[in-house]
């Protein structure tokens, strides 16, 4: 059954056939599939499956890769929704994509599989300011300031992580707050978060749930 949905999904996706792909995931859900195992086992897979193409395929344009991604994260918001609602939260963290960065599908993604571990989520959204980030965290008394970033760019702006580093130093919060990073410049090399001034990094949503879990729990004790 997986295997048949995921097939079909993907079909829809490389033809850019919104309505298609959330007829394939609706029927999903409907022969008891979880929204959980939609994101994890039919849209990341899917999506992944999708990039190695794009890389191989250098007739792909740019608007075949935004509408693959707009239908991905359609139907992400959607499951995400749908998670199982967790008892009790453990924790609030902030979360949002660096200074110039606009790649939401990630930090989407992260901040389901964070809200699916009991972790409450503040998302601030794309392009975030150093400054917006450390005083969103100290407002909601948050452990974590998750940065996403997409573009090597990004990642090493002095307007970004390395930022929000000094940030937590002139105001004395490194002991309280931690960053943790993520996003393909991260996956590309994996030593990037030391040069940037990160605490951590995860490469993917699942791992960054762990190890934001982790942090939240240590803060909690
Ligand atoms: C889809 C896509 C787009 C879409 C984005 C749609 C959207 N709403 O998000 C569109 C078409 C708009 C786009 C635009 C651009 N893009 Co683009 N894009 C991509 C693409 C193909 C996939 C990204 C994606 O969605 N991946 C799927 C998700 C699930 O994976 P993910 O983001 O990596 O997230 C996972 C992990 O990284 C991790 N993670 C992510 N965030 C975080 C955060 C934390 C805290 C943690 C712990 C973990 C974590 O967990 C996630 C879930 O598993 C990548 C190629 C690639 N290989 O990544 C290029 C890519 C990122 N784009 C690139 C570029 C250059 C651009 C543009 C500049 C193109 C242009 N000339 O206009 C613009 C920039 C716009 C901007 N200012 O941000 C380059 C960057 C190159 C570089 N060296 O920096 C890439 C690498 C393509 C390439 N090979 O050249 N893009």
């Amino acid at each position: 059954m997986q295997r048949e949905i995921i097939g079909k999904y993907n079909e829809a996706v490389f033809d850019t056939d919104r309505d298609r792909a959330l007829e394939v995931i609706n029927t999903a859900i409907d022969h008891g599939i979880t929204p959980e195992e939609i994101v994890f086992d039919v849209i990341i897979p899917a999506m992944e499956s999708m990039m190695e193409s794009i890389s191989k395929d250098f007739d792909a344009n740019l608007a075949q890769h935004f509408m693959a991604a707009q239908i991905a994260s359609e139907v992400t918001e959607a499951m995400i929704a749908r998670f199982k609602t967790p008892p009790e939260s453990l924790g609030t963290i902030v979360i949002g994509t660096s200074v110039g960065d606009m790649h939401t599908l990630g930090k989407r993604i992260v901040s389901g599989c964070l809200r699916s571990m009991m972790v409450n989520v503040v998302d601030l959204g794309v392009n975030v300011k150093p400054e917006l980030f450390v005083d969103k965290a100290v407002e909601v008394g948050s452990p974590v300031i998750a940065i996403s970033s997409m573009m090597m760019h990004t990642a090493t702006s002095e307007n970004g992580c390395k930022r929000v580093r000094e940030l937590l130093r002139e105001r004395g919060l490194e002991d309280k707050i931690k960053i943790v990073v993520g996003g393909a410049p991260y996956r590309w090399d994996n030593e990037l978060y030391k040069t940037v001034g990160a605490d951590a990094w995860a490469e993917n949503g699942i791992t960054a749930g762990e190890v934001i879990k982790k942090i939240v729990m240590e803060a909690r004790s």
